[in-house]
């Protein structure tokens, strides 16, 4: 039996969730609500002592991290292979794999948070806000000491916007070679940024690929087209949804 522990708006989620439909696979959908830290609990931190989501069970064996969680899925599961035969493609798709979570994956908190996570703390003081919300976090701790209640600098904001338009230019030289990202076969390395690219689609910032990187703007056609992008961003997987407002930036967008 395959269990996720999840939040369907959580991107580091949606590669699993992404991940288990590109194989056909039925999972039980566990749901962590980290408005209410529940994702800091000590049954949860037990699982996951990084206080994160995604962490996936199967058969009692705990496994963490998305990226992890995703080669587990591909080794473990037959159908459908995300990875390349190869052991040269299958370094080319790690290599990709590390970038993606250096970069991209690092860099979309920051909009996220700054545009719509940090209104949930308006109004908090900042020694409440690092006592209640930031302190608590084994991970995270420092990201929300340097937002703080009331979001981000413009100078944190325009690097990660920097960070974005470096890995959509990495995008665009892969896929001049595509359809996908490793070539002919979709596989993790693509599975990997989609996520990113989603939440920048629902902040308002796909102006960022759209007229300016045309091998992007043809390889986010065919990702929606995919079932596994249908199955994974349904009702309550966007951020913007459950937000009052979607807070502008005040910066121009890298170009
Ligand atoms: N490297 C981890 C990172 C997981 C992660 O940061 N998850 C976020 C949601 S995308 C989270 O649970 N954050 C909890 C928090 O903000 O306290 C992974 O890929 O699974």
């Amino acid at each position: 039996m395959l269990q996720l522990y999840n939040r369907p708006t959580s991107t580091c989620s949606q590669k699993v969730r992404l991940c288990l439909a590109e194989k056909s696979l039925e999972f039980v959908d566990l749901r962590v609500d980290n408005k209410t830290n529940q994702n800091l609990t000590p049954e949860y931190l037990k699982l996951n002592p990084n206080g994160v989501v995604p962490t996936l069970v199967h058969n009692g064996d705990v496994i963490v991290d998305s990226s992890v969680i995703c080669e587990y899925l591909d080794e473990t599961f037959p159908g459908a292979s995300l990875s390349p035969a190869d052991t040269v493609g299958r370094a080319r798709m790690r290599a990709w794999m590390r970038f993606a979570e250096e970069v991209p994956t690092m860099a979309i908190r920051v909009p996220s948070f700054h545009m719509i996570i940090a209104q949930r703390f308006k109004g908090m003081d900042e020694e409440t806000f690092r006592r209640r919300e930031a302190d608590v976090r084994p991970l995270r701790k420092h990201f929300y000491r340097r937002m703080g209640p009331h979001g981000f600098s413009n100078d944190d904001v325009a690097a990660a916007l920097d960070e974005l338009n470096l890995t959509l230019s990495r995008m665009e030289s892969m896929l001049a070679s595509g359809p996908w990202l490793l070539g002919t076969q979709f596989t993790l390395a693509d599975i990997l940024v989609i996520p990113t690219l989603d939440r920048m689609q629902d902040l308002g910032l796909a102006t960022m690929w759209q007229g300016r990187y045309a091998h992007v703007t043809a390889w986010w056609d065919r990702v929606r087209e995919r079932l596994s992008y249908c199955k994974t961003y349904g009702p309550g997987s966007r951020l913007s949804e459950a937000a009052k407002s979607v807070r502008p930036l005040e910066i121009p967008l890298p170009c």
